[in-house]
């Protein structure tokens, strides 16, 4: 397969050169390109119903590290790893770092965990309790010093925060003491760093929310400063949700921090980013392209916790998706759709989006990494190599689970 689409390069760059696209500068741009994988997604993980033990499954943050830089390894564009603490903590960050760089990568968005701890069953910074609400902001700005000491300028906040029934706590209140807790926060975000804010419209809480929607996070990122920005995961709306127009407004803001990609069916599925949902993906990546400068800041980010497919292989097949769908957007013939949309003719720009959508990037993306020096087809590489036989033997199935997401 390989031999055929490195083969199938040449007419496609033709093709691409007589509709007027630079071919060169878009293999740069895919060079260049940049997904962060997660820390939790390499560790066993399970559903509310059970954790299989993966054979192979990262049990420690070395682990994960080493499991991250071979994913780079074989895609070229996956430098960073995020980090969940205190799943990841350990003694010496310096030593982290310097491990990291050793093996190729550096550490990313460093993630708070502020829901697993018994206090946390009513809520971290919105809790009714004044004591929990500083203990859980303690913990996060643990983790702003801990972005000091790995180099990451990303803090990434997720809270488990809400309600189950109407009248259990005062959404209001809940309301200020998040606006105080990420006030206070803000203040010890690294001068270098920025502090990216997740919302979820549910669960674990099933009737309110406290960070529901994109407009509760930007609203919030507003109070706080230029630093703080909305973070979009690609799972965590309601069905029919126009993910793309919600890119396009932050980002012309100035506000689209960064995402979490993966893909759901039904709710928050975290599966292989595209697998449901290959059009959309291309449509987000077609806002951020457009945007040009203002997605200059954007942290591509994978959010996905594997329990069933091989973790690797998810996570690789995860990372060339979102490879696949820059790449369509990068050849939409941008000039044309402007005066096609300025022409008010709804279905010829439709089909100008639809045609770069159609077009099989793959031979151009065998030529970018042939180019970058690493295997054309990271599938078959992953696949013909030992690296997931090797660390299920060196590993075996650990128990439980281990520094992921729990049953
Ligand atoms: C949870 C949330 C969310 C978040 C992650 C971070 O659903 O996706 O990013 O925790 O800890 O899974
Ligand atoms: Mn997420
Ligand atoms: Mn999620």
């Amino acid at each position: 397969m390989t031999d055929l689409y490195l083969s199938a390069y040449p007419a496609l760059a033709e093709q691409l050169t007589k509709q007027g696209i630079d071919v060169e500068a878009v293999k740069a741009k895919l060079k260049r390109q940049h997904i962060e994988t997660p820390s939790w997604g390499y560790g066993n993980s399970g559903t509310r119903f059970k954790v299989f033990p993966w054979p192979g499954a990262a049990r420690d943050v070395h682990e994960k590290l080493a499991d991250a830089a071979y994913i780079h390894k074989l895609t070229g564009i996956a430098p960073s790893v995020a980090l969940h603490i205190p799943w990841d903590k350990t003694d010496d960050w310096n030593a982290l770092k310097q491990e990291a760089a050793s093996l190729g990568v550096s550490i990313g968005a460093i993630n708070p965990n502020v829901f697993q701890d018994q206090e946390y069953k009513l809520g971290s910074i919105c809790n009714p309790s004044g004591a929990i609400r500083e203990q859980a902001l303690a913990h996060m700005i643990e983790c702003c010093e801990i972005m000091t000491k790995t180099g990451s300028t990303l803090l990434s906040l997720w809270f488990a925060d809400g309600t189950n029934y109407a009248g259990q706590d005062s959404v209001i209140e809940r309301k200020h003491r998040l606006e105080w807790g990420l006030k206070e926060l803000y203040k010890h975000v690294p001068a270098n760093g920025r502090m990216l804010i997740e919302y979820k419209f549910f669960e674990p809480a099933f009737y309110t929310t406290d960070l529901p929607d994109w407009g509760t996070s930007y609203a919030m990122a507003l109070k706080c400063g230029d630093r703080a920005q909305v973070l979009v995961d690609t799972g965590h709306h309601p069905q029919g949700t126009n993910i793309p127009s919600i890119v396009s407004f932050l980002l012309d803001e100035g506000r689209l921090g960064g995402f979490h990609f993966n893909a759901r069916q039904y709710a928050d599925d975290d599966l292989i980013v595209g697998t449901t949902n290959p059009f959309e993906l291309f449509v987000i990546y077609h806002e951020l392209v457009t945007a040009g400068d203002k997605a200059n800041e954007v942290a591509y980010m994978i959010d996905q916790s594997h329990n069933i497919e091989p973790k690797l292989e998810a996570m690789l097949q995860s990372v060339l998706n979102c490879q696949v769908a820059y790449a369509k957007a990068l050849i939409v013939d941008r000039p044309r759709l402007l005066e096609s949309q300025h022409g008010g003719d709804v279905l010829g720009s439709h089909r100008i989006l639809t045609s770069a959508y159609d077009t099989d990037v793959r031979p151009l993306l065998a030529k970018v990494r042939e180019e970058m020096g690493i295997q054309p087809d990271p599938i078959a590489a992953y696949r013909a190599d030992g690296y997931a036989a090797k660390i299920a033997k060196a590993r075996g199935s650990a128990d439980g689970s281990l520094g992921g997401y729990p049953g």
